[in-house]
């Protein structure tokens, strides 16, 4: 490919598919047989098309997301691609509706494509264009170990374990009552092994007073983080959690932006932290939260969005863990590669993700 000198937006098309999950999420933010993806396609002039993808949850999300990706995309019409300022754009125009939720959440859609649309003209892999290098990098596998039945959770581990040799997995917490988490991490144990990382994920299902009382009495049990022990947004509430426990407190996947980024690393209201693309604003959003950590000194890991959260680490000063999931794959051309517990940022340009054009036709929606 040949290298431009410039990129102009001319439009994008957004799509919507919804894949069936093998193993189906039963958190405590919903129960999901079926993962909707937002399949987002920036075109410019110069005939380089940009993509990306949003996790929205919800399956009518789209309704809304959609519309508004589309109005961003009017007014970026015949602009030169430049994601910083089209980012400072859209977030000065966003602020009449609110600086969380939807419009951050459509900017930053929109954002991941015009980045890869930038790293495809230039000839590069995304994190090759961000001053970084392709390689790999850490992961652990989230792709189960549910609110599902107990009996269940010693082969499902076992399997998660096994499907890319990896060295770490995430078990979801906060059942009924401390000695049904304690049975569950012994399964999982006994399972795997004590040489396999543990992390849990509490999905801010608890209140301060319930998470005290649980928190403390699986201080002992080795966990590698709590993760959203209470709801994402009490700071203070997440910063007390975090001076009184051994096991570091995990938060991040809520955060909107790096302002409130910022914040959360002020108040000190966790020891690692797992941005999500499309809420913290893209790759521009990520980028400058991954400042603040490295400067902090904070590790930082990631949420969903594995394709590109791995080139983002590898630009990252603090980069940590991978959160990998494999629900996207049936609809991506080449879905990346886990050998060894180790994601393969692939060597190919832009961010990777071209779209197995015959599976997004089965799963649309
Ligand atoms: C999560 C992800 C996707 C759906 C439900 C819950 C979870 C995580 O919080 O961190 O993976
Ligand atoms: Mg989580």
């Amino acid at each position: 490919m040949k290298a431009f000198e410039k990129l102009t937006f001319e439009r994008v098309t957004v799509r919507a598919v919804a894949i069936p999950l093998r193993r189906p999420v039963e958190a405590k933010v919903g129960t999901y047989p079926e993962w909707p993806f937002i399949l987002i396609d920036v075109h410019t002039k110069e005939g380089v098309i940009g993509r990306s993808y949003l996790e929205p949850y919800l399956k009518n999300a789209v309704r809304y997301v959609g519309p508004m990706i589309q109005d961003m995309a009017d007014a970026f019409k015949g602009r030169t691609l430049a994601p910083l300022d089209m980012y400072r754009d859209v977030i000065g125009t966003m602020h009449l509706l609110g600086r969380q939720g939807v419009s951050v959440i459509a900017a930053a859609g929109l954002d991941m494509a015009i980045w890869d649309a930038l790293a495809k003209a230039a000839g590069l892999p995304l994190a090759a264009m961000l001053g970084g290098s392709v390689g790999k990098i850490r992961t652990y596998n989230t792709n189960g170990l549910w609110l599902i039945p107990q009996e269940k959770l010693a082969e499902e581990a076992r399997s998660l374990v096994e499907e890319g040799n990896f060295s770490a997995i995430k078990i979801r917490l906060g059942r009924p009552q401390l000695e049904d988490d304690i049975k569950a991490i012994n399964s999982v144990r006994q399972a795997v092994g004590n040489h396999i990382q543990l992390m849990s994920d509490f999905n801010q299902g608890q209140t301060l007073q319930d998470a005290l009382l649980r928190m403390h009495g699986l201080d002992d049990q080795g966990l590698y983080w709590f993760e959203e022990p209470v709801v994402f947004d009490n700071y203070a509430q997440s910063a007390q959690l975090a001076r009184e426990l051994k096991t570091p407190i995990s938060i991040g996947e809520n955060i909107y932006g790096p302002r409130s980024f910022f914040d959360a690393v002020q108040a000190k209201a966790a020891d690692v932290y797992m941005p999500d693309l499309m809420r913290i604003g893209g790759v521009t959003g990520w980028m400058r939260a991954a400042a603040i950590a490295g400067a902090a000194g904070l590790p930082l890991s990631s949420h969903l969005y594995p394709e590109v959260s791995a080139h983002l680490l590898r630009a990252s000063e603090s980069a940590d863990w991978l959160e990998y999931r494999d629900w996207g794959n049936p609809i991506i051309a080449e879905p990346f590669q886990v050998t060894d517990g180790h994601a393969v940022v692939p060597d190919r340009l832009g961010n990777g993700i071209e779209w197995d054009e015959a599976a997004v036709k089965k799963y649309i929606y």
